[in-house]
């Protein structure tokens, strides 16, 4: 980065860490970008090996796990294998940071990896549900433990026998509707609202952000590319989150 553009950088971060000072309550939209640099795949990124002919959005449907139950089955469970090897990265630890030292606090996430759960993060609201959770697909209860099939079919429920599936929220089907209730009424009491690594596309999530702004909230997104999001931000931070959200607490709240 030239140093012109490292000088404008700084004094936005300096303006950004200010408003962080003085928040009375941050809330902090993520998507798939704050887990990037921890090695798990963005939803825009290519898809690998086996995956690279299928789009995320025509797998993470119920009509696909219908249709083809094992296939779907299988993403997940390749998904999760990475996801168990992935660790939180300093822009999960930074979030950690910021809910310790602001007098209110709500994350609101995307991401369906746990990484802001096993960085520390206490206040998450995980509007897309949890990779690592598994439910019934008829009763949907959760599940804890099950008999893993020889073949790539999904596991059977214990109570009912119908296949056991992610506990995500998949295209097509309702978000938890009090995480939503909860998201909502963060974004529009939040002062302060960031939003940080999401392609800003997906609703009903891509919405709080603009609930925020319309709240009179202050609106930061931090993002290595423009979004939806960026022409209605009040701050735009371009640069990786693992570096950006580290450098905004240390100016915010200077160790010695
Ligand atoms: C609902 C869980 C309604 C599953 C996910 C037309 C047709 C059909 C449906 C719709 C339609 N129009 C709107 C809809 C509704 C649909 C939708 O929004 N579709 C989109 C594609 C247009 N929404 C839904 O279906 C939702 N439900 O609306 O229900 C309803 C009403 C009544 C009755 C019944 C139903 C449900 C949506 C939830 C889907 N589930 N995930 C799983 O994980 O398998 S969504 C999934 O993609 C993620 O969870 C995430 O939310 C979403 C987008 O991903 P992002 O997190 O933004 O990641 P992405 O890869 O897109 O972008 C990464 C960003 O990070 C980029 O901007 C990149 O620049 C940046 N980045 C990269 N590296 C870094 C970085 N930034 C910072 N630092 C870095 N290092």
């Amino acid at each position: 980065m030239g140093n012109h553009l490292l000088a404008a950088h700084h004094d936005l971060i300096s303006r950004v860490a200010e408003a962080l000072r003085r928040a009375h309550h941050v809330a902090v939209l993520t998507g798939a970008g704050v887990s990037a640099e921890s090695g798990v795949p963005t939803f825009r990124d290519a898809q690998t090996g086996l995956w690279a002919r299928y789009s995320p959005e025509e797998l993470a449907t119920p009509q696909a796990f219908e249709r083809t139950p094992h296939l779907v089955w299988a993403w997940y469970r390749w998904r999760r294998d990475r996801i168990r090897r992935a660790v939180p990265n300093s822009a999960h630890r930074a979030l950690v940071e910021v809910e310790h030292r602001a007098p209110r606090f709500t994350l609101i996430t995307q991401n369906v990896d746990g990484l802001h759960h096993r960085a520390g993060s206490r206040r998450v609201i995980e509007l897309h549900g949890n990779i690592m959770r598994t439910k019934c697909s008829r009763e949907g209860i959760i599940v804890h433990t099950w008999d893993e099939p020889e073949d790539d079919a999904p596991p059977m429920c214990p109570r009912c026998g119908a296949y056991l599936r992610p506990d995500v929220v998949w295209f097509g089907e309702m978000l938890p509707q009090e995480a939503l209730r909860a998201a909502l009424e963060a974004a529009t009491s939040a002062d302060l609202f960031f939003v940080v690594g999401t392609s800003a596309v997906v609703q009903p999530a891509a919405s709080l952000p603009v609930e925020a702004a319309r709240h009179g909230a202050t609106v930061v997104e931090v993002n290595v590319e423009p979004t939806p999001v960026t022409r209605l931000a009040h701050y735009v931070l371009t640069g990786p989150a693992g570096t950006v959200l580290p450098a905004l607490v240390r100016a915010a709240w200077p160790t010695p």
